[in-house]
Parts: structure tokens; sequence; C-alpha cells
């Protein structure tokens, strides 16, 4: 493991101190910590303000019972989480995940994430994220209603447009925002768009949030190749995930003429050599939220589905890992590396592990973190607070051009922090640093709140 600088080895024994077994958050921020080296020789201001040690302190960290009724009409009981982390920068912003992995240090590694990935979108949003270890395999309409009814009215005391925003993540997309944007306006009495966002067209939604993340992630490796003159134009890629990020990322790699030929879920993968079919697994996932297996069935003659291997066996040129944390590890990246990818980046939040990012980086594969690769969809929510607080709605190109604009500017913010702090090509760096000083410098001019 590289060494931490001397002053953040406290810093970083006091989070496992504070924070014992939840093993997902020590390693985010040991991984933004290990990129800070070069800051805190630089700039003792932030070490006499304690800025790192109150960065890595939740503002607020709320937990919460959730109580509803199965379509049976058995009482079940799950574990609602919302962590606010960081506020210098703008109200908490960040998605909830509902996953039976759901556990308060998966909520807090993702808040701690996205309070740098926030900052570096350059719009004014703070860090936070939220879920429930609720699992929406396998249950009604009307039981995900209830539940997220239930989850709202705890949660919704504790939101704002001033205050805190959140949006989708895993197993959160535009019907759960619906029936918790609906309760929000019941028990609040208010036609609060902004309280939430990834809401729908027709009530407050804003075009290309639903396309933000997987498209984000694409503009920003379509950047990382033309810095060396190159394009998508032919490059065979994989995709992990079959949700939303890795739908829309495989959508615009289409576009730009690259070819997907592999995606998977949590049972499997499929390959399929002449490129994925885009209907079909739109059907296949969003409409009749089947499985991958469904997919290669219904797909017939080319398609294989894989239940027993790993997706970073199949060779490409660039790999997107799209689904969930610590999905690529070593044995993973070796593979990829065997095979001659040039490019790993990130559409999911931390999914290649510490190891992994390693063994990429000594092979040459070029790597970006979640933080800079999947911040479209963070963004496209920051435009759609925007869209609704002037009560204004944008056309789909015009909000797609901000879009490609924001992951530009992000490629290149990274790119020039990782060049002036000694770290040139590293986009871990560049992000950590870029995301850090901002938030940093908001921190130090607030006083010590
Ligand atoms: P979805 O729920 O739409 O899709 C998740 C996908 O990942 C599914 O294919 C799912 O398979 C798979 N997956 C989830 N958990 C696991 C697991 N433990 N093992 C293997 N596969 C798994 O979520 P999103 O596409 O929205 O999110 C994917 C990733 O992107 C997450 O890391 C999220 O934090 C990140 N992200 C999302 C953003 C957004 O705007 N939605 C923004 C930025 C990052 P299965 O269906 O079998 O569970
Ligand atoms: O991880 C993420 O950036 C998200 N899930 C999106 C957060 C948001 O508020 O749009």
């Amino acid at each position: 493991m590289p060494v931490l600088h001397e002053q953040l080895i406290p810093v970083f024994d006091e989070v496992i101190a504070r924070n014992p077994g939840e093993a997902e958050f020590h390693q985010a921020v040991r991984e933004v910590l290990e990129s800070l080296s070069p800051v805190v020789g630089k700039h003792p201001e932030y070490a006499d303000a304690e800025v790192i040690r109150r960065l890595c302190e939740p503002e607020r960290q709320i937990i919460f019972r959730v109580p509803w009724t199965d379509d049976a009409g058995r009482v079940q009981l799950n574990r609602g989480f919302r962590v606010e982390f960081n506020s210098a920068l703008g109200p908490y912003k960040g998605g909830l995940r509902f996953h039976p992995s759901v556990y308060l240090g998966i909520v807090k590694f993702l808040g701690f994430e996205q309070i740098f990935k926030n900052a570096l979108t350059g719009l004014p949003i703070g860090g936070g994220k939220g879920g429930s270890d609720f699992d929406p395999k396998g249950r009604s309409a009307g039981e995900i209603m209830r539940f997220c009814q239930s989850f709202m009215t705890e949660l919704y005391r504790h939101l704002g447009e001033y205050t805190d925003v959140p949006a989708g993540d895993i197993g959160v997309g535009q019907r759960e925002i619906g029936y918790m944007f609906g309760q929000y306006k019941r028990i609040t009495n208010r036609y609060e768009s902004g309280v939430l966002t990834g809401k729908g067209l027709s009530w407050g939604g804003s075009q290309v949030r639903t396309e933000a993340t997987g498209y984000g992630t694409v503009f920003f490796v379509k950047e990382m190749l033309a810095a060396t003159g190159d394009s998508f134009e032919g490059k065979k890629v994989v995709v992990s995930g079959s949700g939303n990020v890795a739908i829309y990322a495989i959508e615009k790699i289409h576009q730009l003429g690259g070819r997907v030929i592999a995606c998977s879920d949590s049972s499997g993968y499929v390959v399929d050599e002449a490129g994925i079919d885009l209907d079909l697994l739109k059907l296949v996932k969003v409409e009749q939220r089947g499985r991958i297996s469904d997919y290669a069935r219904l797909r017939g003659g080319g398609a294989r589905v894989v239940t027993d291997g790993s997706i970073w066996d199949v060779p490409c040129s660039v790999a997107l890992p799209c689904a969930t944390q610590n999905e690529l590890d070593e044995v993973g990246a070796r593979r990829l590396v065997e095979n001659g990818c040039q490019i790993v980046a990130e559409g999911a939040n931390m999914p290649t592990t510490p190891g992994a990012i390693r063994l990429l980086r000594e092979a040459g594969v070029r790597f970006a973190p979640g933080k800079a690769a999947n911040a479209g969809g963070v963004s496209t929510s920051a435009l759609e607070m925007q869209q609704n607080a002037s009560r204004d709605s944008w056309s789909f190109d015009y909000t797609e051009e901000r879009l490609a604009e924001i992951m530009r500017s992000i490629h290149d913010r990274s790119i020039e922090t990782a060049e002036e702090y000694g770290a040139p090509g590293d986009y871990v760096a560049g992000a950590n640093i870029a995301g850090f000083i901002q938030v940093a410098d908001a921190m130090l001019a607030l006083g010590i709140v």
C-alpha cells in the first residue's frame, strides 16, 4: 500500500477508530488521503483548520426505521439512511440506493465520494447519500410504492431544495423518485420540484437526466481518447452492469462508432460479438425487469450467457465498470491487461479495488476514477435544480451540450491539476486534489462550523 504523508496517518487512524467495521468507507477515505500528500506540503493552512479531519466526519447522519406492509398483509421492516456529509458548496446532493447490501459504511463511502465529485462539477452542490437495505427484486409495484411512501414519511423532514436534494442510485429510478416525490408533496402540501432530481419530464424532470451518467462517462472517455488523437470508432468495449448507467453508456458508445460486446447483471454476463442490441436490452431490463439470461435467450444465435466467470475475461480496448463497488479486482485487472485493454473508466462508484488500480497503472492502462468519470449524473441533477428554480425546461440538445461541456471541463481540470502537483497523466490524483481544494477553500472561508 502506498505510504501516507506523516500528517495524514493520524487522520486515517482516527477514521478507522471512529468508524469501526466500515471497510468501504475506510477504502474511499484512504484513496483520497493517498492523493493529498503533495497538497499537505503546499498548504499548511488546511492542517491548521483541521480541514481534512473535519471533511472525514459527516455533518449529520440519520438512521431510521422503515415499516411497510407487503401484498400478503405482513408487516416488513427495513432500515433507512441519509448521511449529510458536507454542505460547504451547496445543499447536500446525492442519490438513494435500495439494495440488501446497504448499511452505514456503504452510505458513508458513497457520501464521501460525492463531496469531491460534486465539487469537480463546478456547480453549487454539497455531498450526501442515502438509501435502505430494502431489496426491490421480486416486489410488486404496490409494495415498492408503500415502501417509498414509508421511507419518505421519515426522510421528508430532513430535505428541502436549499437543504438536501436526493436522486436515484442502484434500485432507485424514476418510478421510485415519483412515489417519493408524491409522498413529499402530500405531507408538506408544497409542489417543491427542486427537492428531488431524476423526476419524470411531465412533473419537473430534466431532459438527459436519465441518460446523463452513462452518456457523461462516455464523453469523459471520448476526451481521454482525443488527448492521444484517438476515438471510439471501431473500438471493442466491455460494460459491466445493465442498469441505468450501463444502458446509456452503451447507447452513447454505439452513437460514437464503438461496439459494446459484453454486459452483465448480478447473475452473469452476456457476450454478443455483433454488438449489444440496445432495444432488446432495454425491453428485457427496463420494461420487463428481467435477467441478462433473458436477453441471451431472446437474442438467439450469436449471444451467449456465462454464469460462472468474470466479464473482465472478455477482450476489449476500453472497459467500463458500471455495476457496483469492488467488482473489478486484481484478477480481473490482470486479464484486462493481458488482453490489451487501454482504458478503464468507472461508471459505477468505486468499482475498482485499490490493488486493481495499482496493477492497471503499473501496466500503463489509463484509468479514470468514478468521481470524475461518472459525475455527469449529478451534474445533470444540478441542471435539473436550475431549471426547477427558474420554472423553465431546456431542450434535449441544449442540455446534452451542457453535459458534454461539464465533462470536458472535469477532464481538463483533472489532468491540469495532476500535472501541477507532480503526477502527470494521473486522473485519480488530479480529480481528488482538484475536488478537495475546491471544498477545502470554501470550508476555510466559512470558519469552524
Ligand atoms: P441500477 O440499479 O440501474 O443498475 C445496477 C446494475 O448493477 C444492475 O445491472 C445490477 O444487477 C448490477 N449490480 C448491482 N449490484 C450488484 C452486485 N452486488 N453484483 C453484481 N452486479 C450488481 O443502478 P445504476 O445503474 O444507477 O448504478 C450503477 C452504479 O453507478 C452504482 O455504483 C451507482 O452508485 C453508480 N452511479 C449511478 C448514478 C446514477 O445517476 N444512477 C450516478 C453515478 C454513479 P442486478 O439487476 O442483477 O442487481
Ligand atoms: O452517485 C451519484 O452521483 C448518483 N447516484 C447521482 C446523484 C444525484 O444527485 O444525481
